[in-house]
């Protein structure tokens, strides 16, 4: 027994829809994956730049602070003297003249110690996903060493002297995880002329 044409048109018109709805769920499918992809992907550029902004931010105001206590330094007073890339540094301010001379202030010394938890090895001893961060910290006199700014890398503070123009350059790199969990690091450096 045959079927009317009518039925088997209406067959085939009913099997060509479902064709279509399979495909168009495909692409719809495809559409909000992409969309949830560009989403995911703009989040984490945004949260990237923001830890951008976090790192450049720290790292000019710790320089900012050491450069300005470095304004006042007598270059006679530098600990090491001529500083080639070193990680730290001692000086003393001059606070005033008298018949004597110029009056030091106290021994400010700037230097990098090891992160809580890290020490020199290589490893991420506090996992945190650095490796042998460090701390800028600043002291008078021997005193308590106070930290001015954290996740710095390891050897990221640099003083170099410049004996041609009399200045002494200081740069500073810090360096976080990313959310895509690799590290972002940024340097901030200035050169300062010692006054005395
Ligand atoms: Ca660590
Ligand atoms: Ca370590």
């Amino acid at each position: 027994m045959t079927r009317p044409a009518s039925t088997m048109r209406a067959g085939s018109r009913a099997a060509f829809t479902l064709i279509e709805l399979m495909i168009a769920c495909a692409i719809l499918a495809g559409l909000v994956l992409a969309t949830m992809m560009i989403v995911v992907r703009s989040s984490a550029v945004s949260e990237t730049d923001a830890l951008i902004n976090v790192l450049e931010s720290d790292a000019r105001r710790a320089v900012d602070q050491i450069a300005h206590d470095l304004r006042q330094a007598g270059e006679t007073t530098l600990v090491p003297t001529a500083p080639t890339n070193a990680t730290s540094l001692a000086f003393k301010t001059n606070l005033g003249y008298s018949l004597a001379g110029v009056q030091w202030g106290p021994l400010v010394t700037y230097a990098v110690a090891y992160e809580n938890g890290e020490t020199n090895n290589g490893v991420d001893d506090n996992r945190n996903g650095l490796i042998d961060e460090s701390v800028v910290t600043r002291s008078v006199s021997g005193g308590a060493a106070t930290t001015i700014v954290r996740y710095v890398r390891e050897n990221g503070l640099n003083f170099t002297w410049n004996a041609a123009t009399s200045t002494l350059q200081i740069r500073l790199t810090l360096e976080r995880l990313g959310p895509d969990n690799r590290p972002v690091s940024r340097t901030a450096s200035t050169s300062v002329m010692l006054r005395n």
